[in-house]
């Protein structure tokens, strides 16, 4: 039992130390996860955006549910930004080629987009419309910083 537990242990290693292109198996299949990541993200923080901006009424539990998605999906799209899937390669993507070229902008503009959905995270377990406010619109820049720079139009 204890030697299953250690081989289970090692394999889940193993799966986590991969490089994230060996965990697509086609190329579509990153580009589809990116997507699927950031669209999920763009509608809670739609949602979050409504009360933000008194289009709906706030509700702190809802709030809350958002920025959680958010700040979780946050997380994922870019492990999926692999090589070879640039909108050079594939047409169902906007991702430039500068995502590669530039790749340490990028990956800052990922990091400062994490942190402010991080931010948005906090402000929205306090349960204050006020602290949700102020934190939603540095977010939102972060969303557009990256997308000005690195999607296409
Ligand atoms: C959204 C969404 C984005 C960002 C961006 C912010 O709700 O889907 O891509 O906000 O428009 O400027």
């Amino acid at each position: 039992m204890k030697r299953l537990l250690l081989a289970a242990g090692t394999l889940a290693g193993l799966v986590v130390a991969l490089p994230a292109a060996a965990q697509f198996q086609k190329p579509e299949a990153a580009i589809k996860y990116r997507q699927s990541a950031l669209t999920v993200m763009g509608t809670h923080f739609g949602r979050l955006g409504a009360m933000a901006q008194g289009k709906v009424p706030f509700d702190a539990a809802a709030a809350m549910a958002n920025a959680q998605i958010v700040e979780t999906m946050s997380k994922l799209p870019f492990t999926a930004f692999i090589d070879g899937t640039s909108m050079d390669q594939f047409p169902n993507t906007k991702a430039k080629p500068e995502i590669w070229s530039d790749r340490a902008k990028f990956d800052a503009a990922a990091t400062k987009m994490q942190e402010a959905a991080a931010k948005l995270n906090v402000a929205a377990k306090s349960g204050s419309l006020d602290q949700i406010k102020a934190a939603f619109g540095p977010t939102g820049q972060a969303c557009k910083a990256c997308h000005d720079d690195f999607r296409a139009k």
